[in-house]
Protein backbone atom coordinates (compact mmCIF):
# COMPACT_ATOMS: atom_id res chain seq x y z
CA UNK A 1 0.00 0.00 0.00
CA UNK A 2 2.79 2.45 0.68
CA UNK A 3 4.21 1.87 -2.91
CA UNK A 4 0.18 2.31 -4.28
CA UNK A 5 0.48 5.99 -2.34
CA UNK A 6 3.88 6.97 -3.45
CA UNK A 7 2.70 6.31 -7.20
CA UNK A 8 -0.56 8.25 -6.35
CA UNK A 9 0.00 12.21 -6.98
CA UNK A 10 -1.52 14.78 -4.62
CA UNK A 11 -4.44 16.22 -5.85
CA UNK A 12 -3.68 18.88 -3.36
CA UNK A 13 -1.93 21.01 -0.54
CA UNK A 14 -1.48 19.39 2.66
CA UNK A 15 -2.26 15.64 1.97
CA UNK A 16 -5.15 15.34 -0.73
CA UNK A 17 -4.66 12.31 -2.66
CA UNK A 18 -6.19 11.37 -5.83
CA UNK A 19 -10.17 10.57 -5.76
CA UNK A 20 -9.06 7.06 -7.51
CA UNK A 21 -7.05 5.78 -5.15
CA UNK A 22 -9.82 3.86 -3.19
CA UNK A 23 -11.21 2.27 -6.11
CA UNK A 24 -7.57 0.06 -5.92
CA UNK A 25 -6.93 -0.16 -2.24
CA UNK A 26 -7.53 -0.82 1.20
CA UNK A 27 -6.73 2.14 3.74
CA UNK A 28 -3.09 2.44 4.50
CA UNK A 29 -2.39 1.97 8.38
CA UNK A 30 -5.60 0.73 9.07
CA UNK A 31 -4.74 -2.10 11.62
CA UNK A 32 -5.77 -5.54 10.18
CA UNK A 33 -4.30 -8.16 12.37
CA UNK A 34 -1.54 -10.62 10.64
CA UNK A 35 -3.48 -13.80 11.82
CA UNK A 36 -1.08 -16.67 12.75
CA UNK A 37 -2.20 -20.56 12.08
CA UNK A 38 -2.92 -21.22 15.43
CA UNK A 39 -5.04 -18.39 16.25
CA UNK A 40 -7.00 -19.61 13.16
CA UNK A 41 -7.75 -22.65 14.32
CA UNK A 42 -8.52 -21.04 17.55
CA UNK A 43 -11.08 -18.60 16.07
CA UNK A 44 -12.75 -21.59 13.63
CA UNK A 45 -12.15 -24.66 15.80
CA UNK A 46 -12.58 -24.57 19.41
CA UNK A 47 -13.35 -20.96 20.52
CA UNK A 48 -16.93 -20.92 18.61
CA UNK A 49 -19.05 -18.47 20.71
CA UNK A 50 -22.27 -19.10 22.51
CA UNK A 51 -24.14 -17.74 19.55
CA UNK A 52 -23.06 -20.70 17.75
CA UNK A 53 -23.94 -23.34 20.43
CA UNK A 54 -28.00 -22.29 21.60
CA UNK A 55 -30.83 -21.27 19.24
CA UNK A 56 -31.23 -17.44 18.88
CA UNK A 57 -34.14 -15.66 20.27
CA UNK A 58 -37.71 -14.90 17.63
CA UNK A 59 -37.75 -12.01 15.95
CA UNK A 60 -40.00 -8.91 16.53
CA UNK A 61 -43.19 -8.15 15.07
CA UNK A 62 -41.68 -4.66 13.60
CA UNK A 63 -38.00 -4.98 13.12
CA UNK A 64 -35.95 -2.50 14.91
CA UNK A 65 -32.22 -1.63 14.94
CA UNK A 66 -29.71 -3.51 17.06
CA UNK A 67 -29.87 -2.61 21.25
CA UNK A 68 -26.49 -1.43 20.98
CA UNK A 69 -27.34 0.74 17.45
CA UNK A 70 -30.29 2.36 18.97
CA UNK A 71 -28.60 3.48 21.83
CA UNK A 72 -25.50 4.39 20.06
CA UNK A 73 -27.31 6.34 16.37
CA UNK A 74 -30.49 8.55 19.20
CA UNK A 75 -31.24 11.16 17.12
CA UNK A 76 -30.42 14.45 18.74
CA UNK A 77 -32.96 16.59 19.97
CA UNK A 78 -31.94 20.42 19.63
CA UNK A 79 -30.29 21.67 23.42
CA UNK A 80 -32.47 23.70 25.68
CA UNK A 81 -31.94 27.19 25.34
CA UNK A 82 -31.40 27.43 22.08
CA UNK A 83 -34.59 28.99 21.74
CA UNK A 84 -37.38 26.01 21.18
CA UNK A 85 -39.72 24.70 23.51
CA UNK A 86 -39.31 20.94 23.39
CA UNK A 87 -43.04 21.18 21.84
CA UNK A 88 -41.94 23.20 18.98
CA UNK A 89 -39.06 21.23 17.89
CA UNK A 90 -38.34 17.64 16.52
CA UNK A 91 -34.92 15.64 16.01
CA UNK A 92 -31.91 15.96 14.62
CA UNK A 93 -30.44 13.62 11.92
CA UNK A 94 -26.89 12.17 12.94
CA UNK A 95 -25.05 12.19 9.98
CA UNK A 96 -21.51 11.25 11.21
CA UNK A 97 -22.99 7.83 12.31
CA UNK A 98 -25.34 7.47 8.92
CA UNK A 99 -23.28 6.11 5.58
CA UNK A 100 -24.91 6.00 2.13
CA UNK A 101 -27.68 8.73 1.34
CA UNK A 102 -30.56 7.62 2.76
CA UNK A 103 -31.45 8.58 6.13
CA UNK A 104 -33.54 5.74 8.02
CA UNK A 105 -37.05 6.55 8.83
CA UNK A 106 -36.11 6.13 12.66
CA UNK A 107 -33.57 8.94 11.72
CA UNK A 108 -35.41 11.51 10.08
CA UNK A 109 -35.29 15.08 11.35
CA UNK A 110 -38.02 16.17 12.44
CA UNK A 111 -39.76 19.70 12.81
CA UNK A 112 -43.36 20.52 14.54
CA UNK A 113 -44.35 23.85 15.39
CA UNK A 114 -46.70 22.38 17.23
CA UNK A 115 -46.33 19.07 18.28
CA UNK A 116 -47.03 15.66 16.21
CA UNK A 117 -50.66 15.56 15.96
CA UNK A 118 -52.53 12.35 16.25
CA UNK A 119 -54.33 11.62 13.03
CA UNK A 120 -56.87 8.60 12.26
CA UNK A 121 -56.27 8.12 8.89
CA UNK A 122 -60.00 6.43 7.77
CA UNK A 123 -61.14 10.37 9.23
CA UNK A 124 -58.34 11.87 7.54
CA UNK A 125 -58.47 13.53 3.86
CA UNK A 126 -57.46 16.42 1.64
CA UNK A 127 -59.56 19.21 -0.09
CA UNK A 128 -58.39 20.59 -3.24
CA UNK A 129 -60.73 24.11 -3.59
CA UNK A 130 -61.14 27.56 -4.84
CA UNK A 131 -60.43 28.35 -8.00
CA UNK A 132 -61.13 24.76 -9.81
CA UNK A 133 -63.95 23.46 -11.97
CA UNK A 134 -64.58 20.79 -9.30
CA UNK A 135 -63.63 20.87 -5.88
CA UNK A 136 -62.68 17.02 -4.29
CA UNK A 137 -61.46 15.43 -1.64
CA UNK A 138 -59.19 12.52 -0.98
CA UNK A 139 -59.02 10.33 1.79
CA UNK A 140 -55.20 7.63 2.13
CA UNK A 141 -57.61 5.10 0.71
CA UNK A 142 -58.34 6.87 -2.32
CA UNK A 143 -54.58 8.41 -3.23
CA UNK A 144 -53.89 4.70 -3.68
CA UNK A 145 -55.92 4.20 -6.22
CA UNK A 146 -53.84 6.75 -8.06
CA UNK A 147 -50.60 5.79 -10.37
CA UNK A 148 -48.18 6.51 -7.77
CA UNK A 149 -44.51 8.41 -8.32
CA UNK A 150 -41.30 7.71 -6.58
CA UNK A 151 -38.47 9.69 -6.37
CA UNK A 152 -35.46 9.79 -3.77
CA UNK A 153 -34.73 14.13 -2.58
CA UNK A 154 -33.72 15.43 0.28
CA UNK A 155 -35.28 17.61 2.89
CA UNK A 156 -33.85 20.45 4.36
CA UNK A 157 -35.18 23.05 6.66
CA UNK A 158 -34.29 26.53 5.63
CA UNK A 159 -32.91 27.05 9.50
CA UNK A 160 -30.43 24.47 9.22
CA UNK A 161 -27.01 25.71 9.78
CA UNK A 162 -28.88 28.63 10.95
CA UNK A 163 -26.28 28.61 14.09
CA UNK A 164 -23.40 29.38 12.01
CA UNK A 165 -24.47 32.47 10.93
CA UNK A 166 -24.33 33.65 14.66
CA UNK A 167 -20.38 34.71 15.12
CA UNK A 168 -20.50 33.16 18.71
CA UNK A 169 -21.34 29.63 18.71
CA UNK A 170 -24.43 29.07 20.54
CA UNK A 171 -23.28 25.45 21.60
CA UNK A 172 -19.52 25.36 23.12
CA UNK A 173 -19.35 22.36 20.63
CA UNK A 174 -20.60 22.86 17.52
CA UNK A 175 -21.39 19.40 16.30
CA UNK A 176 -22.32 18.37 12.88
CA UNK A 177 -25.79 17.27 13.85
CA UNK A 178 -25.99 20.76 15.93
CA UNK A 179 -24.51 22.40 12.75
CA UNK A 180 -27.02 20.41 9.94
CA UNK A 181 -29.38 18.10 11.49
CA UNK A 182 -32.19 19.83 10.18
CA UNK A 183 -31.19 17.57 6.77
CA UNK A 184 -32.57 14.32 5.69
CA UNK A 185 -33.31 12.39 2.53
CA UNK A 186 -35.37 9.55 1.79
CA UNK A 187 -37.13 8.09 -1.08
CA UNK A 188 -40.88 9.72 -1.07
CA UNK A 189 -43.32 7.50 -2.75
CA UNK A 190 -46.95 9.82 -3.63
CA UNK A 191 -49.23 11.12 -6.10
CA UNK A 192 -47.87 14.04 -8.09
CA UNK A 193 -50.00 16.96 -7.53
CA UNK A 194 -50.77 17.60 -11.50
CA UNK A 195 -52.64 14.57 -11.49
CA UNK A 196 -54.92 15.82 -9.09
CA UNK A 197 -55.08 19.45 -9.93
CA UNK A 198 -56.05 18.57 -13.55
CA UNK A 199 -58.99 16.79 -12.37
CA UNK A 200 -60.22 19.33 -10.73
CA UNK A 201 -59.78 21.78 -13.34
CA UNK A 202 -57.60 24.78 -12.67
CA UNK A 203 -59.22 28.02 -13.68
CA UNK A 204 -57.44 30.86 -15.89
CA UNK A 205 -55.72 32.91 -13.68
CA UNK A 206 -54.79 30.82 -11.18
CA UNK A 207 -50.88 31.20 -9.95
CA UNK A 208 -51.09 29.67 -6.50
CA UNK A 209 -51.81 27.37 -4.56
CA UNK A 210 -52.77 28.07 -0.50
CA UNK A 211 -51.83 24.91 1.24
CA UNK A 212 -52.84 24.38 5.16
CA UNK A 213 -51.43 21.58 7.27
CA UNK A 214 -53.89 19.31 10.14
CA UNK A 215 -52.11 20.09 13.35
CA UNK A 216 -52.57 23.02 16.00
CA UNK A 217 -49.48 24.43 14.70
CA UNK A 218 -51.31 26.84 11.79
CA UNK A 219 -48.56 25.75 9.00
CA UNK A 220 -49.97 27.53 6.23
CA UNK A 221 -48.31 27.90 2.71
CA UNK A 222 -48.74 29.57 -0.58
CA UNK A 223 -46.81 27.29 -3.34
CA UNK A 224 -46.51 28.50 -6.91
CA UNK A 225 -48.74 26.75 -9.23
CA UNK A 226 -45.79 26.01 -11.55
CA UNK A 227 -44.27 24.22 -8.71
CA UNK A 228 -46.98 21.61 -7.82
CA UNK A 229 -47.52 21.51 -11.73
CA UNK A 230 -43.78 20.40 -12.16
CA UNK A 231 -43.05 18.05 -9.33
CA UNK A 232 -44.35 18.43 -5.76
CA UNK A 233 -46.13 15.28 -4.79
CA UNK A 234 -48.99 14.25 -2.04
CA UNK A 235 -46.26 12.09 0.06
CA UNK A 236 -48.07 8.74 1.11
CA UNK A 237 -44.67 6.52 1.86
CA UNK A 238 -41.07 7.21 2.86
CA UNK A 239 -38.66 4.85 1.93
CA UNK A 240 -41.22 2.27 1.45
CA UNK A 241 -43.35 2.21 4.14
CA UNK A 242 -45.92 4.72 5.17
CA UNK A 243 -45.25 7.95 6.61
CA UNK A 244 -43.67 8.23 10.37
CA UNK A 245 -46.22 10.22 12.65
CA UNK A 246 -43.47 12.82 13.18
CA UNK A 247 -43.30 13.15 9.47
CA UNK A 248 -46.86 13.76 8.15
CA UNK A 249 -48.62 10.39 8.77
CA UNK A 250 -50.86 9.70 6.79
CA UNK A 251 -50.15 12.38 4.06
CA UNK A 252 -48.39 15.03 3.52
CA UNK A 253 -46.73 17.81 0.74
CA UNK A 254 -43.92 16.79 -0.92
CA UNK A 255 -41.72 19.96 -3.04
CA UNK A 256 -39.18 18.98 -3.93
CA UNK A 257 -36.07 21.14 -3.41
CA UNK A 258 -37.82 23.98 -1.57
CA UNK A 259 -37.01 24.98 1.89
CA UNK A 260 -38.88 21.88 3.97
CA UNK A 261 -41.29 24.18 5.74
CA UNK A 262 -43.15 24.21 2.53
CA UNK A 263 -43.55 20.40 2.40
CA UNK A 264 -46.43 20.70 4.26
CA UNK A 265 -47.19 17.84 6.77
CA UNK A 266 -50.89 16.39 7.78
CA UNK A 267 -52.01 18.44 4.96
CA UNK A 268 -55.75 18.81 4.96
CA UNK A 269 -56.49 21.72 2.20
CA UNK A 270 -55.04 23.05 -1.10
CA UNK A 271 -56.70 26.09 -2.22
CA UNK A 272 -56.30 27.33 -5.37
CA UNK A 273 -55.89 31.27 -5.93
CA UNK A 274 -54.56 33.53 -7.90
CA UNK A 275 -52.49 35.54 -5.20
CA UNK A 276 -50.03 33.83 -2.37
CA UNK A 277 -51.85 34.33 1.11
CA UNK A 278 -48.40 36.41 2.91
CA UNK A 279 -48.79 33.78 6.35
CA UNK A 280 -46.86 33.84 8.67
CA UNK A 281 -44.73 31.86 7.60
CA UNK A 282 -43.65 33.70 4.28
CA UNK A 283 -43.41 37.13 6.16
CA UNK A 284 -42.32 36.84 9.82
CA UNK A 285 -40.48 33.99 8.96
CA UNK A 286 -38.88 32.18 6.72
CA UNK A 287 -38.10 35.26 4.70
CA UNK A 288 -34.33 36.62 3.84
CA UNK A 289 -33.36 39.95 5.22
CA UNK A 290 -30.98 41.42 3.30
CA UNK A 291 -28.81 44.79 3.05
CA UNK A 292 -30.30 48.28 3.57
CA UNK A 293 -33.71 46.34 5.57
CA UNK A 294 -34.81 44.91 2.23
CA UNK A 295 -36.41 41.42 3.17
CA UNK A 296 -36.84 38.77 0.32
CA UNK A 297 -39.99 36.71 0.56
CA UNK A 298 -40.39 33.19 -1.30
CA UNK A 299 -36.69 32.44 -1.24
CA UNK A 300 -38.23 29.02 -2.11
CA UNK A 301 -35.50 26.91 -3.76
CA UNK A 302 -32.79 25.66 -1.25
CA UNK A 303 -28.96 26.87 -2.30
CA UNK A 304 -26.43 24.49 -2.92
CA UNK A 305 -25.11 23.33 0.02
CA UNK A 306 -22.08 20.41 0.92
CA UNK A 307 -20.51 18.98 4.35
CA UNK A 308 -17.48 16.70 5.93
CA UNK A 309 -19.52 14.24 7.39
CA UNK A 310 -16.59 11.84 8.06
CA UNK A 311 -13.92 12.78 10.10
CA UNK A 312 -15.85 14.98 12.50
CA UNK A 313 -15.24 16.11 15.82
CA UNK A 314 -17.15 13.98 17.54
CA UNK A 315 -14.32 11.77 16.95
CA UNK A 316 -10.20 11.63 17.00
CA UNK A 317 -7.77 11.09 14.24
CA UNK A 318 -6.23 8.25 16.33
CA UNK A 319 -3.20 7.27 13.81
CA UNK A 320 -0.93 8.97 10.86
CA UNK A 321 -2.01 7.07 7.44
CA UNK A 322 -4.82 7.81 5.12
CA UNK A 323 -7.92 8.67 5.73
CA UNK A 324 -11.02 8.35 3.46
CA UNK A 325 -12.91 12.43 3.87
CA UNK A 326 -16.37 11.76 3.40
CA UNK A 327 -19.64 13.84 3.10
CA UNK A 328 -22.50 14.67 1.54
CA UNK A 329 -23.74 17.49 -1.11
CA UNK A 330 -26.65 18.78 -2.11
CA UNK A 331 -28.73 21.41 -4.08
CA UNK A 332 -32.40 22.76 -4.70
CA UNK A 333 -31.71 23.57 -8.05
CA UNK A 334 -31.20 20.26 -9.43
CA UNK A 335 -27.98 18.00 -9.77
CA UNK A 336 -24.90 18.18 -7.82
CA UNK A 337 -22.17 18.52 -10.56
CA UNK A 338 -18.83 18.31 -8.46
CA UNK A 339 -17.44 18.23 -5.32
CA UNK A 340 -13.87 19.83 -4.45
CA UNK A 341 -12.31 19.12 -0.97
CA UNK A 342 -9.82 21.63 0.53
CA UNK A 343 -7.19 19.79 3.46
CA UNK A 344 -5.43 23.90 3.77
CA UNK A 345 -8.57 25.85 4.91
CA UNK A 346 -9.26 26.72 1.33
CA UNK A 347 -5.89 27.24 -0.37
CA UNK A 348 -5.77 24.34 -2.42
CA UNK A 349 -8.86 22.44 -3.61
CA UNK A 350 -8.70 18.58 -5.46
CA UNK A 351 -11.97 17.21 -7.23
CA UNK A 352 -14.02 14.23 -4.68
CA UNK A 353 -15.39 10.91 -6.45
CA UNK A 354 -18.99 11.23 -6.66
CA UNK A 355 -21.50 8.21 -5.73
CA UNK A 356 -23.28 7.34 -8.99
CA UNK A 357 -26.18 7.72 -9.63
CA UNK A 358 -26.20 11.47 -8.83
CA UNK A 359 -30.01 12.45 -8.64
CA UNK A 360 -31.55 15.72 -8.83
CA UNK A 361 -32.20 17.12 -5.73
CA UNK A 362 -31.09 14.76 -3.33
CA UNK A 363 -28.13 14.00 -1.27
CA UNK A 364 -25.11 13.15 -3.14
CA UNK A 365 -22.01 11.28 -1.27
CA UNK A 366 -18.55 12.24 -1.84
CA UNK A 367 -15.05 10.83 -1.15
CA UNK A 368 -11.60 11.57 -1.25
CA UNK A 369 -8.25 9.87 0.00
CA UNK A 370 -6.48 12.03 2.58
CA UNK A 371 -2.58 11.58 4.07
CA UNK A 372 -2.56 12.39 7.47
CA UNK A 373 1.00 12.73 8.94
CA UNK A 374 0.31 14.57 12.02
CA UNK A 375 0.19 17.86 10.26
CA UNK A 376 -2.39 20.87 11.43
CA UNK A 377 -5.58 20.96 8.55
CA UNK A 378 -8.60 22.49 7.70
CA UNK A 379 -10.77 20.17 6.04
CA UNK A 380 -13.49 22.10 3.62
CA UNK A 381 -16.02 20.46 1.00
CA UNK A 382 -17.58 23.25 -1.56
CA UNK A 383 -19.92 22.14 -4.31
CA UNK A 384 -20.95 23.18 -7.85
CA UNK A 385 -24.78 22.31 -8.72
CA UNK A 386 -25.98 21.83 -12.57
CA UNK A 387 -27.08 25.00 -12.88
CA UNK A 388 -23.38 26.02 -11.90
CA UNK A 389 -23.47 27.95 -8.59
CA UNK A 390 -20.98 27.29 -5.98
CA UNK A 391 -21.31 27.43 -2.68
CA UNK A 392 -19.95 30.61 -1.15
CA UNK A 393 -17.24 30.67 1.68
CA UNK A 394 -19.12 32.53 4.83
CA UNK A 395 -17.19 35.47 4.28
CA UNK A 396 -18.96 35.80 0.94
CA UNK A 397 -22.23 34.76 2.38
CA UNK A 398 -22.42 37.40 4.98
CA UNK A 399 -21.21 40.03 3.13
CA UNK A 400 -23.63 39.52 0.63
CA UNK A 401 -26.19 39.70 2.84
CA UNK A 402 -25.02 42.57 4.86
CA UNK A 403 -24.67 40.69 8.33
CA UNK A 404 -26.37 37.66 10.00
CA UNK A 405 -28.29 35.52 7.99
CA UNK A 406 -30.74 32.49 9.54
CA UNK A 407 -32.65 31.13 7.26
CA UNK A 408 -30.65 29.46 3.87
CA UNK A 409 -27.34 29.66 5.03
CA UNK A 410 -24.98 27.78 2.58
CA UNK A 411 -21.90 28.78 3.16
CA UNK A 412 -18.06 26.27 3.38
CA UNK A 413 -18.21 24.82 6.56
CA UNK A 414 -14.83 23.91 8.03
CA UNK A 415 -13.14 21.13 10.65
CA UNK A 416 -9.83 21.94 12.10
CA UNK A 417 -7.94 18.65 12.67
CA UNK A 418 -4.73 19.71 15.02
CA UNK A 419 -1.39 17.92 15.42
CA UNK A 420 -2.92 15.57 18.22
CA UNK A 421 -5.90 14.42 15.75
CA UNK A 422 -8.49 16.30 17.73
CA UNK A 423 -11.09 18.53 15.71
CA UNK A 424 -13.08 21.05 16.11
CA UNK A 425 -15.64 22.93 14.43
CA UNK A 426 -13.93 26.27 12.89
CA UNK A 427 -15.22 29.76 11.21
CA UNK A 428 -12.05 30.20 8.24
N1 LIG B 1 -48.40 20.94 9.24
C1 LIG B 1 -47.09 21.16 9.43
N2 LIG B 1 -46.27 21.01 8.39
C2 LIG B 1 -44.95 21.25 8.53
C3 LIG B 1 -44.41 21.66 9.78
C4 LIG B 1 -45.30 21.77 10.89
O1 LIG B 1 -44.92 22.09 12.01
N3 LIG B 1 -46.64 21.53 10.66
N4 LIG B 1 -43.07 21.93 9.87
C5 LIG B 1 -42.42 22.34 8.62
C6 LIG B 1 -41.00 22.51 8.71
S1 LIG B 1 -40.44 23.96 9.39
C7 LIG B 1 -40.14 21.64 8.12
S2 LIG B 1 -38.47 21.98 8.03
C8 LIG B 1 -40.60 20.35 7.56
C9 LIG B 1 -39.93 19.22 8.32
O2 LIG B 1 -40.38 17.97 7.87
P1 LIG B 1 -40.05 16.68 8.73
O3 LIG B 1 -40.48 16.97 10.14
O4 LIG B 1 -40.76 15.55 8.09
O5 LIG B 1 -38.55 16.52 8.65
O6 LIG B 1 -42.01 20.21 7.67
C10 LIG B 1 -42.74 21.37 7.49
N5 LIG B 1 -44.15 21.07 7.46
MO1 LIG C 1 -38.27 24.22 8.76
Amino acid sequence: MSNEINRVPHAAGNGLLDRRLFLRSAIAGASTLALTAPSIAQWVGEGQPASMLTPGSGMEAYGLPAKSELERVKRWTIPPGSGGRPMSWGGLTPHHLLHGTITPNGLHFELNHQGIPDIDPQQHSVVIHGMVRQAAKYTVEQLENYPTVTRQHFLECAGNSSVLAADKPADPVMTLTRTHGLLSASEWTGVPLATLLDECGVEKGARWLVVEGGDSGSTTRSIPLSKAMDDSMIAIFQNGERLRPGNGYPMRLFNPGYEGNTSIKWVRSIYVSDKPVHSRFETSKYTDLMKDDVSLQFTLEMGCKSVITRPSNTSKLSRHGVYEITGLAWSGAGKVRKVEVSADGGKTWAEAELQVPVQSKMLTRFRIPWQWRGQPAVLQSRVYDEKNSCQPTRKELLAAIGGYRHYHYNAIHSWSVDKSGEISHVFA
